[in-house]
């Protein structure tokens, strides 16, 4: 069986894609960038997500001399102007903090009426293999911004967007819920085809 390592340290996004690749019944033993703790993060210097997510799944596959899949996301708020963007997790100033990153940015569209909420995650999902052959493939979950967090599932902005067509946030759907209409749903669901194309 190939193993496929998912470049990734964040925990709430691994069972994410752990879970949509089986669902996708890609025949590969998917191993956490956990796995391999000697090998340094990867800086993010990209601009947009696609190359963030590029730039991640190239430095594992090449470390690890495996193919590497890798995720960049982030939430894009329309009156921000797309922002916090590929800044997402680290919007308060300290990577990862969901919670700050979460209380500022409600702070911030504080004075926002519901009309003007408007925001969508996206994802890039990349493949890059040890010889250097890539792919990447994006997807949006497009809905509205509440005033206030709400719900207790899935992690990061999860509890402030409420998805289009629907009165929960995406913290209050279930898993597969959230899987079967997220960015991150639909762009690894793209690139599992691939995924079995390159590999096999
Ligand atoms: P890795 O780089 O190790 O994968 P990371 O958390 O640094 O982990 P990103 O740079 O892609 O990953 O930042 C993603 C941030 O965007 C994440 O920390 C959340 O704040 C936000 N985000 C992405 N997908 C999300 C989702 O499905 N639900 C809620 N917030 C999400």
């Amino acid at each position: 069986m190939t193993r496929l390592i998912l470049a990734t340290r964040n925990t709430g996004k691994l069972t994410e894609l752990k879970a949509i690749l089986a669902d996708a019944r890609l025949d590969h033993e998917l191993v956490g960038a956990d796995a391999y703790p000697d090998i340094p993060d990867v800086k993010e210097t990209g601009v947009t997500f696609a190359e963030n997510a590029l730039l991640k799944a190239h430095a594992l596959a090449r470390a690890t001399g495996l193919p590497a899949v890798a995720d960049d996301s982030g939430l894009c708020v329309d009156v921000l102007g797309g922002a916090p963007g590929i800044f997402s997790a680290r919007w308060a100033g300290r990577h990862g903090d969901d919670r700050a990153n979460l209380d500022l940015l409600l702070a911030q569209l504080g004075d926002i009426d519901d009309p003007h909420r408007g925001a969508h995650f996206a994802c890039a999902a990349a493949l890059a293999l040890p010889d250097g052959t890539e792919r990447v493939v994006e997807g949006q979950l497009r809905g509205t911004l509440r005033h206030a967090p709400s719900g207790t599932g899935g992690f990061g902005y999860d509890p402030v967007l409420q998805p289009e067509g629907d009165t929960r946030t995406c913290a209050e759907l279930t898993a597969d819920e959230k899987n079967a209409i997220s960015h991150r749903g639909k762009a690894f669901r793209a690139l599992a085809p691939v995924v079995r194309e390159l590999l096999g």
